[in-house]
């Protein structure tokens, strides 16, 4: 691009809400920007105005990375020079939110599954499938409150409830996440779809994550009309036989809303620090506040009110002990984060030393 071109950062809210800090750091640059709305091995899909290209990171970018979670994620906005076949992307913009998980195995990485997201709807199915525990909706719950978006439970295949599977489903999902909005859906009859999206604002982004098979993507071509996404019941023609939805993809309904599909997760591994769980378990840190030691840790400490709460029925111990697995959970994450960066730091210092020692031998020749 000729340094007096003006740039086409136009349309700039089509794909989402693009921050004005980005937007001026762009353009003082000389930058174009878009969105990654699909993103499969390394490969993007990326919305710029009115166009979608190809796309891939530069070499200095893949130098520069050193965690999976450096990478561009479905949703994050990317900066790059010029339109190339495919686009090679210099730089992530900002995010600001993020839903991560730790990656699968034993490596301590987040993984991001979708960036700047404003909601997060926790899909779950009610069918009487072992999917929805309240355990469960816990775990998925500590993530998306870290995420910095709004988390909303949706509870999927109410037509296959019976009216106290209904009510019961309902209760578990209000006790085990006060202050979230829930809503009962089906995505095959079309309740409560009118509904879902209607206090919510167009051009927000929107982020389906839960189980496999609960009927994320089926709720995705239910609220858009259209059959934007593969769905199990296809799954007979798709012979490799693996789970339909394979990448995370962001899909603009014509309401403006900007929905991101997810693949099922088998599981959720948590990703966040030790303070994670206060959100989730808000009512357990407000009881806490009238244990005797401020620390109290509720494992049978004097003048403890968790556990009075306990003895009362104030509080369930289902959750009690949910609330005790995640954080410890978190706090093993918390150490594992702390030994990599002290290594990350000596490893650091070792280089510089070295430098420092080769710089000093070099002179003194
Ligand atoms: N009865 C019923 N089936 C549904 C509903 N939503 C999804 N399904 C079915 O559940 C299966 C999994 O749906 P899919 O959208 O692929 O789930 P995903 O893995 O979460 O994306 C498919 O066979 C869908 O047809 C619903 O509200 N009611
Ligand atoms: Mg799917
Ligand atoms: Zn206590």
């Amino acid at each position: 691009m000729n340094k007096d071109d003006k740039i086409v950062n136009k349309n700039k809210n089509s794909w989402g809400f693009f921050p004005q800090a980005d937007l001026e750091f762009c353009e003082s640059e000389g930058l174009f920007f878009g969105r990654i709305i699909r993103e499969n091995r390394g490969q993007y899909l990326i919305a710029s105005g009115d166009s979608i290209y190809d796309g891939e990171v530069s070499g200095a970018f893949r130098y520069k990375a050193i965690c999976p979670a450096d990478y561009p994620g479905v949703g994050d906005w990317v900066a790059f020079r010029e339109i190339t076949n495919p686009i090679i992307i210099e730089k992530v913009l900002t995010r600001k939110s993020s839903f991560s998980r730790k990656t699968a195995g034993i490596k301590t990485e987040e993984q991001i599954i979708a960036a700047n997201v404003d909601y997060i709807f926790l899909v779950f199915a009610i069918n009487g499938g072992r999917n929805f525990t309240a355990s469960g909706l816990e775990r998925y719950l500590i993530m998306a409150w870290d995420s910095g978006a709004l988390p909303v439970v949706v509870l999927n295949k109410s037509d296959l409830c019976n009216e106290e599977e209904r009510e019961s489903a309902l209760l578990t999902a209000e006790a085990s996440t006060p202050g979230v909005d829930i809503k009962l859906v089906s995505a095959e009859t079309g309740e409560g779809l009118d509904d879902l999206l209607v206090n919510i604002p167009p051009e927000s982004t929107l982020a389906l994550v839960g189980p496999s098979g609960v009927g994320k993507s089926s709720l995705i071509n239910a609220l858009s009309g259209k059959t934007l996404q593969k769905t199990h019941a296809q799954r007979e023609t798709d012979l490799r036989g693996r789970h339909t939805t394979t990448h995370r993809e962001l899909f603009r309904l014509e309401t403006g809303h900007l929905l991101i599909d997810t693949p099922g997760m088998r599981e959720l591994q948590l990703w966040g620090d030790s303070d994670s769980a206060n959100n989730t378990f808000s009512d357990i840190a407000e009881i806490a506040n009238n244990c005797k030691f401020s620390d109290c840790r509720h494992e049978g400490e004097p003048g403890c009110a968790v556990q009075k709460a306990l003895a009362e029925g104030f509080l369930e111990y289902r959750r009690f002990e949910n609330y005790l697995d995640l954080r410890r959970e978190l706090d093993y994450l918390q150490r594992k984060k702390d030994e990599k960066s002290t290594g990350k730091d000596q490893k650091k210092w070792k280089d510089i030393s070295k430098e420092i020692r080769r710089y000093y031998k070099e002179k003194n020749q």
